[in-house]
């Protein structure tokens, strides 16, 4: 199944004059647009490679992968993040986590404008739920992906590949460190953390 550009939730105009219809066309029907093509561009070819067990353009494919997959998850959320009912401050237990966070709303919105305001180059301001201490942060995301931290997705199997971590017995033979990975993993781990993340969806 591939992936799909949603519809807006409001009309193209519903954001005037903050947004005008053109603005909105123009990133909806053609920057969203291309970051899902591209997506699914990269996931075919992906597929490609694993029928034909080439994997020699692995290293770019993986790179499309990350920008227009976090490029299609942002702006699907941006859009919902809008809407023509909005404005004000967040009640309730938004509001106190807001709070808990950054000290107040103000502190928030300020730090939130000063962390937007900065992005270098392309990007994104975010306000995250970070789930290792169940907390709110701000982060960036240069491009859409560069910055990001874990959480949007859960990791399940993870290998470091720093040279810290195979240098001094492996040197540069990165290849046969990540190969020798296999002889250790622990998969019964790797499925109880998949069947925990799948307990949340
Ligand atoms: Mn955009």
């Amino acid at each position: 199944m591939p992936h799909q550009l949603p519809d807006l939730p409001y009309a193209y105009d519903a954001l005037e004059p903050f947004l005008n219809e053109e603005t909105m066309h123009l990133h909806h029907d053609k920057h969203h647009a291309g970051y899902v093509k591209g997506l699914n561009e990269a996931e075919e070819k992906i597929k490609a490679a694993q029928q034909s067990g080439d994997f020699s353009a692995i290293r770019t494919l993986c790179d499309a992968v990350a920008f227009n997959y976090s490029g299609h998850l942002l702006h699907s959320l941006f859009w919902n993040n809008m809407s023509p009912a909005g404005g004000g401050e967040p009640e309730g237990e938004l509001a106190a986590q807001i709070n808990k966070a950054f000290g107040s709303f103000a502190t928030f919105k300020a730090q939130f404008l000063s962390a937007s305001n900065s992005v270098q180059g392309s990007g994104w301001g975010v306000l995250a739920w970070q789930p290792l201490r169940s907390q709110l942060v701000i982060l960036q995301a240069e491009k859409h992906q560069n910055l990001a931290q874990w959480g949007v997705v859960t990791p399940m199997l993870v290998l470091d590949v720093w040279e810290h971590a195979y240098y001094l017995q492996y040197q540069n033979r990165r290849p046969e460190f990540t190969e020798g990975f296999f002889d250790v993993i622990n998969w019964d781990d790797v499925a109880t953390r998949l069947a925990a993340a799948k307990e949340n969806d």
